[in-house]
């Protein structure tokens, strides 16, 4: 199938998530500098060298992943925090959580030979009800260009939502050609897959993805960026990685909001605090004013 609108020269987020709710992908060209993505690859390439191959049939033992970025390239919390995309992610996934919190951040390296990735949707992680509420919003950073030869992602256009339950075969794949600097933003219910590298040179990539508030991300934030190290993140890096509580008390250390732990002086001993939707403040305030206390 396929092939591009031609680049515009601005984007607008608006239509970029239009898009991407319509057809269950988008890419914007052009959302950074190609030499911005060069210096996050320069921090990444070592990483990459020192990783042993991938185990498993869905990984791929001809590729390469890592996470932590955070930690590995000061660059990465650029692409993890560009406002728009960031923005975007909100207005797919806040019509059922309170907040988003940052799922991934991984580099993926597709080695030549590595087969097809098997079609997946990056929801089914989570076993909760489909068709009706989107789960994830995906965004892959091309590190080095991608193209149909070397892996480029295969997304099948319109596979998203409610398709996500039908029947039948799912409509046909396109390779998202693209370059560094580009963002491909795919829903958590689109068919995808790393294409096969039929080339003889590596595709690489970053992605992030941000899922709802309430659930458990694929990757373990806390432990990727303890305490000690999310204390140099900016408060909206640090809440979106898990310094956050989701209301009602999720997420809470000692019944307070865990950006507790970011502070210098944190107390031995600690009240806990309700954390409620207004819903359930006004629910409990109901009970309590019928008791008359
Ligand atoms: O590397 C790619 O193009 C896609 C990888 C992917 O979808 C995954 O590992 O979940
Ligand atoms: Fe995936």
């Amino acid at each position: 199938m396929s092939i591009f609108a031609a680049p515009r020269p601005r984007f607008s987020h608006d239509d970029a998530a239009g898009q991407l709710m319509d057809t269950g992908w988008s890419i914007i060209r052009g959302a950074l500098a190609p030499e911005k993505i060069e210096r996050l690859a320069t921090d990444l390439r070592p990483i990459f060298e020192a990783t042993p191959y991938c185990t498993g049939d869905f990984y791929g033992a001809r590729t390469k992943r890592f996470g932590s970025l955070l930690r590995r390239s000061k660059h990465a919390a650029t692409l993890i925090q560009y406002p728009d995309i960031v923005a975007i992610a909100e207005h797919v996934l806040l019509p059922w959580c309170d907040t988003i919190q940052l799922n991934l951040a991984q580099a993926i390296a597709i080695h030549p030979g590595a087969p097809l990735q098997f079609p997946h949707r990056d929801q089914d992680m989570w076993e909760g009800v489909k068709g009706e509420v989107e789960y994830l919003v995906n965004v892959m950073w091309p590190l080095t260009s991608f193209t149909e030869e070397n892996g480029a992602t295969l997304i099948h256009s319109g596979s998203h939502g409610r398709e996500a339950l039908a029947d039948g075969a799912p409509p046909l794949a396109f390779s998202a050609v693209c370059d560094p600097g580009d963002a491909i933003l795919f829903l958590g219910s689109t068919l995808h897959g790393a294409g096969a590298n039929r080339s003889n040179i590596v595709r690489e990539a970053v992605v992030v993805s941000y899922c709802l508030g309430w659930l458990k991300p694929y990757e373990n934030q806390w432990l990727a960026y303890p305490p000690e190290f999310a204390r140099t993140f900016n408060p909206e890096l640090a809440a979106l990685v898990g310094y956050r509580q989701h209301r009602p008390n999720l997420g809470n250390f000692e019944g307070v909001c865990p950006s507790i732990l970011l502070q210098d002086d944190i107390p031995a001993h600690i009240g806990a605090i309700d954390a409620l939707r207004p819903d359930q403040r006004d629910a409990v305030a109901e009970h309590r004013r019928r008791q008359g206390a």
